[in-house]
């Protein structure tokens, strides 16, 4: 090894070295007994989505609190399967988060848990999380917490899959735009254009997250008035999914959604083969996912992904990050992968092998790009990890390592924040932030 060379390896050690470091003392300070919150200050509960790529970046170091962040989360799971978007801490004081327990009444709601929950849903990236943990380390432990969740993930599917197929075409739609997990994505905007709300309605609450992080990265008034009056609409039918055609106005189909419940049926197929069920129902079901992905959600004209509005049943025009999700799936045909792969590649979002700046959430060359302002521009390292993991999928690891390295050098420069500056890497949101710190260590263990 020539001497340049071995210093390079060396400063590439080092700054692995300090990434696990820096990642497992976050980790390890956001802990709350059972669970651990996304950010102290932002997000002082327990929340669906985040406890899945906590897991799985806990089972490199700490496997037991990986389970029981799963086994937190899925006891509030509802009768009915689903899977709330957060479960709230009943030790935190009333106003420590907004909307907080008094404004979800979930108590009110049939077949709702003990704990006081949300009434939503995240996108289902739990069962291959719990995959992934097992995988990480196997056990006794891991085999038995697997039979254990199975019959929790299979519920959480058949509700998605069930009453949520509102289009009626083999997807689910989500009822707010914080089910899709990207708030106040562009992607957005129109569905939500149709929602009855104006800024005055948020005179009657005060917002939390802007004493926490500026407003400018923050979404605008006008948005959580629209949120608001969406769980008013919701929690009006005491949560129930019968009907919400006629009566609920946002339904919208998205695309990581539903990439992620056929993802899921590959992993439950996994599991059931571990745990003595029968893997064939779950590969059946992830193939009828794929397909009605690409027939209800493909634009072939652009050669993208979007999300499907059920109510208006048209396509959103907008090109966000959400539209490359869909090559998780491993069987997606190959115009499919080719043309995403593309966009990927193009300006809009700029992978490459060596990428000179981090992926955005949104197309870079649109007009309405806010560097600044959360979903709508910003990088965010669970994005960027799950593409990562889809072009695994593919074999694309010339891609993969691109991103892998751009994700690593983001959090080694600017810390372990919520999300980060399209164009010169600087951290934004919460500093100290549990899924970039999780999906870190992932990264580092997968060179
Ligand atoms: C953000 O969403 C919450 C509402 O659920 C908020 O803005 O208060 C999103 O980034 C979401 O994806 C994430 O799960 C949550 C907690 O990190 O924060």
């Amino acid at each position: 090894m020539t001497g340049s060379l071995a210093a390079g390896v060396r400063a590439g050690a080092e700054r692995d070295a300090r990434l696990r470091r820096l990642a497992l003392a976050t980790l390890d300070a956001n802990w709350e007994h059972d669970h651990t919150v996304p950010s102290r200050t932002l997000y002082p509960h327990q929340w669906s989505w985040d406890s899945a790529f906590i897991a799985i970046g806990l089972a490199h170091v700490r496997p037991d609190r990986a389970w029981r962040e799963l086994r937190t989360l899925f006891a509030a799971q509802w009768v009915d399967g689903r899977v709330p978007h957060i479960v709230f801490n009943p030790a935190l004081r009333v106003g420590a988060y907004f909307p907080g327990p008094e404004f979800w009444e979930s108590a009110r709601a049939d077949g709702a848990p003990a704990a006081a929950t949300s009434g939503i849903v995240q996108p289902p990236v739990h069962a291959p999380a719990a995959w992934l943990v097992h995988r990480r380390a196997p056990s006794e432990a891991s085999v038995a917490a697997l039979r254990r969740l199975y019959p929790r993930l299979v519920a959480q599917q058949r509700y998605l899959t069930g009453r949520r197929d509102v289009g009626g075409g083999g997807l689910a739609a989500i009822v707010h735009p914080w089910e899709s997990g990207l708030d106040n994505s562009p992607a957005w905007d129109a569905p939500l254009a149709a929602v009855p709300a104006d800024e005055a309605v948020m005179r009657a609450y005060r917002r939390h997250d802007t004493a926490h992080a500026a407003a400018t990265q923050r979404p605008t008034d006008l948005d959580y008035a629209r949120y608001v009056a969406l769980v008013d609409s919701y929690r009006a039918g005491r949560y129930r999914d019968e009907g919400l055609l006629g009566r609920h106005p946002f339904l919208v189909e998205c695309p990581l959604v539903n990439a992620a419940l056929g993802v899921s049926e590959y992993a439950l197929a996994r599991i059931a083969a571990v745990v003595g069920a029968d893997p064939g129902p779950h590969r059946d079901r992830a193939a009828r996912i794929t397909e009605a992905l690409v027939t209800r959600l493909w634009d072939p004209l652009t050669g993208t992904f979007r999300p499907r509005d059920v109510r208006t049943d048209r396509l959103v025009a907008a090109r966000t990050v959400l539209g490359l999700m869909p090559l998780a799936l491993p069987d997606l045909p190959e115009p499919q992968v080719r043309a995403v792969l593309a966009e990927a590649c193009s300006p809009r979002f700029g992978l490459a092998a060596r990428m000179d700046r981090p992926l955005p959430t949104y197309d870079r060359t649109a007009p309405d790009f806010e560097p600044l302002r959360y979903w709508r521009g910003p990088s965010w390292v669970n994005t960027g990890w799950l593409l990562w993991q889809a072009l695994r999928t593919h074999r694309r690891a010339d891609l993969a390592a691109g991103l892998r390295e751009s994700l690593l050098d983001l959090v080694d420069t600017a810390g372990c924040h919520e999300y980060f500056h399209p164009d010169t890497g600087a951290g934004l949101g919460s500093p100290a932030f549990s899924w970039t710190a999780a999906l870190v260590l992932d990264a580092l263990a997968d060179g």
